[in-house]
């Protein structure tokens, strides 16, 4: 569970919030971030549902909503826990559900007995009164769905948060059910399949561990030796490592030269950095990005438009932008938000001389010398392929954790070919797609399973898309059993069980394989690439990851159970003597990364008087570049601004329209145009950071190519977001900071 609710992936879909009554949004502005996917909210609260939105902001999703809290940021733990408080009172809670299918929900109670109403209201800024009618509408109101995006996430506690919010979701018998569920809205096109295939530092493709299992299942996946793998590395223990993230490359560069944080890359800093399709100036704290780009001895970007990280860097040479393709000239899988596959045909041939992305993937393995072993698992092994079918082959051959193994290019074709045969709420298929739900929403464990629309959901029999909760974590804690009692529904084996391995599996299904099954089967469902055990539990109708107990105390994170830390840079340095931030962590993700150190230096808010928010605007995305450079969207927001409370602005002098100052506790600063607005309170202030171009008042435009400057370029809103990353997967503190302001 902590693997799909924490990296975001949607457990229900868009069109199941149909089926809520509730609809509960935290750290989400879907009216403007996904307003094609907002019409399923708006439809469903025409048909009754309340809608609810926690933000530190008067959105306009608070605009169209029936109850807004408007929290301090950085809270958000504080407002469940004083919601959870209100429903272990007044005995709320789906008790059978909790018996049944949670494990150690006690330990959320005994916390959630301090965050009395009084308490909350002094933490997170919002009146008693409106915590206990929102909490009550939203317990009375079920099912109800959860949603949450940038808002819960972008904090040190960020992780946390993740795992808060789907606990409420248990305590209320919310999770497993059509209508309920945690609805998180991703970002951009593709990601759930980006982070699926492995665009992250810490694990292989679908999210198995770096250890010597996961490695050999990729060997054998991949088709090429393990100890070939291994002669790649420096050493196996920087093979088990996870690398650097995105947000603290630069830090590679910089090797803890001028102050910056110590790094522990085998005794070497980064030199080269290539981008393919990340915005790289839409990262937190620019200054130090700028510096590590000025650093680097090489940079490659792959991109449609100019890459902003070339403008901002003041490197002369070693710059190279090449042209890549966009999502209209290229073909293949992409993942949406709930999990579901769609294929995508290419509209046109790339234009001009760009070219699709996986044209630079492959001339880069030829130069470095092992294109062979590149695609050796691709068509006949020996470079005779079809792009991009048999890519797809080979990822539903190696993701098994989150079942890809039933998605072949032929059953993804047939559903978006024929969309219009799937039903609008269920997603349930017919005529051509009968039976199957559109996308086939992983986990799609073999090639006649219909796909999983709702994750968790025992209602269903598993061939219908039924599943208990993954059994990930062993089968007991503290002598307590992890497996549920009750399981999916049609199954003989109608209780808990254990994920299924080639050791149980005759004991659990109760029978008897024969010599030719032993043989091929591989030795846990997860890295059978023969698929037999899971071929096996379909018969069965039971789910191969197993049926166990939804853990809400998590023994291998910092936080067993989730609890409030004040944000490192808080307007309540009182608050943060109280609910401290963590120890400073050695190592994370190669980075020594602060967090007390930083907190308890001093009280910010004396000189850092202002919370400083930052989101984005619905005619510009991420970076920017890519409407910046239309003229017809960047007519909207010509110019970088901030918006600001008029009564805020007052105290300062600042009037509508005029410069203002922003300087951070880090010392950096931006200056920009104050732009009125009721929407944020009188100690806070919102920047939008899709802009770039001109840093600390040095405008760059001298560095764009002939005739690609785009219409718009501005300060970056990311000058003077503040230090901070998430412990766990180092997100930055985007969403959480202070600032100083002034009339410019
Ligand atoms: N037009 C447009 N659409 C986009 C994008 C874009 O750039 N432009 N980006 C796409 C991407 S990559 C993503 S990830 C999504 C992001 O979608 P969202 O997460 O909706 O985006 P944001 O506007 O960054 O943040 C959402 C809200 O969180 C609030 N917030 C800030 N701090 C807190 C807090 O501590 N607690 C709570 N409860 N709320 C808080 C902000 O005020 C803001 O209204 O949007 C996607 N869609
Ligand atoms: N302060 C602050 N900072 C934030 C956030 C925030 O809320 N506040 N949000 C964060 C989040 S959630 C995100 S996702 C990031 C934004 O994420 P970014 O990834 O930085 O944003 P984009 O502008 O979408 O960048 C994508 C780049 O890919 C290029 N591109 C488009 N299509 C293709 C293609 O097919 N191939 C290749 N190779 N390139 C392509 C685009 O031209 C663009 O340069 O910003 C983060 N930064
Ligand atoms: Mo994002």
């Amino acid at each position: 569970m902590a693997n799909t609710w924490g990296y975001g992936a949607m457990t229900n879909s868009l069109n199941d919030i149909a089926f809520s009554k509730a609809i509960i949004i935290f750290g989400a502005n879907p009216a403007v971030n996904h307003p094609v996917g907002f019409r399923h909210f708006l439809k469903a609260r025409e048909n009754g549902a309340v809608m609810i939105t926690i933000d530190p902001r008067y959105t306009h999703t608070a605009a169209k909503s029936d109850y807004f809290a408007q929290i301090r940021p950085g809270t958000d733990i504080a407002f469940i826990y004083g919601m959870l408080h209100i429903i272990f009172k007044n005995g709320w809670q789906d008790k059978e559900f909790i018996n049944n299918r949670v494990y150690d929900m006690e330990s959320i109670e005994k916390e959630a007995l301090k965050w009395t109403p009084e308490v909350v209201e002094d933490v997170t800024g919002v009146k008693k009164e409106t915590l206990l009618k929102i909490t009550e509408v939203y317990a009375k109101n079920r099912p109800g769905t959860l949603i949450w995006a940038m808002g819960l996430t972008q904090h040190t506690i960020g992780t946390s948060n993740t795992r808060l919010a789907p606990i409420l979701q248990l305590a209320l018998g919310n999770a497993g059910k059509s209508g309920g569920g945690c609805n998180i809205l991703r970002g951009h096109d593709n990601v759930q399949g980006a982070s699926d295939v492995g665009c992250l530092s810490e694990n292989l493709p679908g999210y198995y561990a770096l250890n010597e299992t996961s490695w050999r299942h990729y060997a054998n996946v991949w088709k090429v030796d393990y100890e070939w793998l291994v002669s790649r590395f420096v050493s196996k223990e920087m093979m088990h490592k996870s690398g650097f993230t995105l947000s603290r490359w630069w830090a590679g560069v910089l090797d803890g030269k001028n102050g910056n944080d110590k790094i522990h890359n085998a005794n070497t800093s980064l030199k080269a950095l290539v981008v393919m399709g990340n915005g790289i100036t839409s990262t937190a704290q620019q200054v130090k990005v700028q510096e590590g780009l000025d650093n680097l001895e090489l940079l490659v970007i792959t991109d449609p438009f100019v890459n902003e990280a070339a403008v901002i860097t003041n490197k002369k040479d070693n710059i190279f932008i090449l042209p890549a393709a966009t999502q209209y000239e290229c073909s293949g899988t992409v993942v949406a938000t709930n999990r579901s596959a769609q294929w995508r045909f290419k509209a046109i041939e790339p234009m001009y001389e760009s070219k699709p992305d996986e044209y630079f993937l492959f001339e880069l393995a030829k130069k470095l010398g092992f294109y062979d072993e590149y695609v050796r698992s691709l068509g006949d092994g020996k470079g005779n392929f079809q792009w991009p079918e048999d890519a797809t082959r080979e990822l539903t051959n190696g993701l098994k954790s989150i079942g890809y193994t039933g998605w072949t290019p032929e059953r993804i074709k047939n559903h978006t070919l024929h969309w219009d045969k799937f039903d609008k709420k269920t997603l349930k298929g017919f005529d051509e797609c009968k039976g199957e739900y559109y996308g086939l929403p992983w986990p799609c464990w073999t090639t006649k399973h219909p796909g999983t629309p709702n994750l968790y959901d025992i209602t269903k029999s598993v061939m219908d898309g039924g599943t208990g909760f993954r059994n990930n974590f062993g089968l007991e804690h503290n002598g307590i059993s992890q497996l549920a009692i009750d399981g999916p529904i049609g199954s003989p084996i109608n209780k808990g069980y254990p994920q299924i391995t080639k050791d149980n599996i005759e004991e659990i299904l109760g029978i008897t394989l024969t010599d030719e099954e032993k043989e091929k089967m591989g030795k846990s469902w997860s890295t059978d690439t023969s698929n037999i055990i899971a071929e096996k539990c379909m018969e069965k109708g039971i789910a191969p990851y197993g049926n166990a107990r939804a853990r809400v105390r998590a023994w291998n994170f910092p936080d067993e159970i989730p609890i409030h830390r004040e944000p490192l840079h808080s307007r309540r340095h009182d608050l943060a003597k109280k609910y401290p931030s963590y120890e400073d962590k050695i190592d994370h993700y190669r980075v020594d990364t602060k967090y007390k150190s930083v907190q308890l230096a001093k009280d910010y808010s004396k000189e850092f008087p202002i919370n400083l928010i930052t989101g984005r605007l619905v005619n510009l995305n991420g970076a920017g570049m890519e409407n910046r450079a239309s003229h017809f969207l960047a007519r909207l927001t010509p110019e970088m601004f901030c918006d600001i409370n008029p009564n805020l602005a007052k105290k300062y002098g600042i009037k509508d329209g005029d410069m203002m100052k922003i300087s951070s506790p880090e010392g950096t600063w931006i200056k920009v145009k104050a732009r009125f607005t009721y929407a944020v309170n009188e100690v806070s202030v919102h920047l939008p950071f899709h802009f770039t171009g001109v840093m600390q008042g040095v405008d760059m435009s001298k560095n764009y190519p002939t005739g690609t400057r785009p219409y718009a370029i501005g300060e970056s809103a990311n000058t003077v977001t503040n230090y901070g990353y998430d412990i766990f997967c180092q997100i930055p503190e985007t969403k959480g900071g202070l600032c100083r302001i002034e009339k410019a």
